[in-house]
């Protein structure tokens, strides 16, 4: 066999060398350190803390930003496969840097001071300082202009009440970035750990991204300094910028997930005799295994192409929605898939694909549902708004 299986179109030949070799050390980490560990990690609901300083270490904490802030400076076609690799190993882990890099990181860079920049990107870079981010509620997050939590202007402060629900890193957060109704609309603050009134409660019970830390924050007359509310944006549009950079490194990650799935399966189905012939010998096996190569392949193309627009400065964010849903749709069916090849191997983390199939019901419900993602599509092409 001469094509690789996992890259048919031979996407690696369009990357730059950089990418290349970013991707290269990426993936390294992931078998060497990721994998080994994760399964465990996720039977027991714990993300791997232990991994966050090699994380920094390799540039991975915004990877994009310039190095003045501690970034790397990638590209955005670097990020991706960061991501990429990343959720080749787990989600929970792709969640962690995709919230640290583009949902606390790049608002403090693109909506913050110079004064905030510095105060904290270098710390978050380099893992000392961790974020989370503040959005949805409890009472329905596709739908965050109707956000409940409430800041008000108290001379020289503000005083924010209000609760935020089902929040990646919450547990382990230092500053949580959290977006407020004022009087001027809706805004962003960064409230810091300890800050009194401000309490965290960890979610669990949780089937799905257990190697994740996910928690719940509460606001009781919690008193932030004007120094900590993000001056230069007003408006969802604030939020929402933050989630199309999120949501761009998405279209990413399941493309590694699904990736290991099929890995995962090629290996087994070649082993696994049964009526004589090895499973990967049949003709059922095989075109559920080469439609598996297609949808990635296809998604592997749609990111691409999607990460040059971003780096032309082209990209919008329906196209983000189209690929978010394509390929978060595209992982978890190969997901599910690739368990039922296993048999009843399938249904512990010994194997990978349970594992993956469960963490892809997260990844294909945050940062915007299907369903919101598909009505987003839907009013680019009619110009009518159904939401
Ligand atoms: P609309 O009221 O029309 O627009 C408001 C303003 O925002 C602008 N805008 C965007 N800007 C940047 N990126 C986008 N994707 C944007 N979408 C809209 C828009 O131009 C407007 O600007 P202006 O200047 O006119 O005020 O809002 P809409 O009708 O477009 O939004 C509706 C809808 C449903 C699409 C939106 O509310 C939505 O996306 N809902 C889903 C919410 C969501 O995705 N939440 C995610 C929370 S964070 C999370 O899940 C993290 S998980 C992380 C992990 O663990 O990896
Ligand atoms: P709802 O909005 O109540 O949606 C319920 C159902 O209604 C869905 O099927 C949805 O598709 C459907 N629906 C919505 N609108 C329509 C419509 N117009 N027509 C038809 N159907 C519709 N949020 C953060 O702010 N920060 C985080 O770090 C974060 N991390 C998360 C981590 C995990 C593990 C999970 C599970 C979620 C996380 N979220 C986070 C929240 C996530 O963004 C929300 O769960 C998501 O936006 C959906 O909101 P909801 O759960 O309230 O569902």
């Amino acid at each position: 066999m001469s094509l690789n299986p996992f890259d048919l179109y031979d996407v690696a030949s369009l990357l730059t060398e950089e990418e290349r070799a970013v991707q290269e050390s990426v993936a390294r980490f992931t078998n060497e350190r990721v994998l080994p560990i994760i399964g465990d990690c996720f039977d027991q609901g714990q993300f791997p803390k232990e991994l966050i300083s090699e994380v920094a270490e390799m540039g991975l904490l915004g990877a994009t930003l310039p190095e003045q802030y501690g970034g790397s400076n990638l590209g955005y076609v670097s990020y991706g496969l960061i991501c990429q690799e990343l959720e080749r190993g787990d989600s929970g882990l792709r969640s962690f840097v995709s919230v640290q890099s583009s949902l606390c990181m790049y608002p403090i860079y693109a909506y913050g001071s110079e004064e905030q920049r510095m105060r904290w990107l270098p710390d978050m870079a380099a893992g000392k300082v961790i974020g989370c981010f503040g959005l949805t509620e409890s009472h329905g997050g596709s739908d965050p202009a109707s956000m409940k939590t409430r800041a008000t202007k108290d001379g020289d402060a503000w005083v924010i009440n209000g609760s935020k629900m089902w929040i990646t890193n919450a547990p382990m957060a230092d500053i949580a970035i959290v977006w407020a109704h004022t009087e001027d609309g809706i805004q962003g603050f960064v409230i810091e750990k300890g800050t009194p009134g401000f309490t965290v409660q960890e979610i669990k019970k949780k089937m799905s991204l257990r190697a994740s830390a996910t928690g719940a924050l509460f606001f009781d007359n919690v008193r932030v300094p004007d120094a900590n509310r993000l001056p230069n944006v007003k408006g969802l549009k604030g939020p929402l910028g933050c989630l199309t950079q999120a949501r761009y490194g998405i279209t990413w990650g399941p493309i590694g997930a699904a990736q290991a799935c099929l890995e995962e399966v090629l290996a087994y189905t070649k082993e696994r005799i049964l009526f004589g012939r090895p499973v990967a010998a049949t003709q059922s096996a095989q075109i559920k295994m080469a439609d598996m190569a297609r949808r990635i392949t296809a998604s592997q193309l749609l990111s691409l192409q999607l990460g040059r627009l971003k780096e032309a400065g082209k990209m919008e964010p329906t196209q983000v929605s189209l690929a978010k849903w394509n390929n978060c749709r595209m992982a978890i069916d190969i997901a599910r898939e690739c368990r039922d090849l296993l048999g009843g191997a399938g249904i512990t983390t010994e194997h990978a694909a349970i594992r993956h199939a469960l963490n892809l019901e997260s990844v294909i419900t945050y940062e915007g549902t299907e369903t919101v993602h598909q009505l987003v599509v839907g009013r680019e092409l009619t110009g009518i708004n159904a939401f």
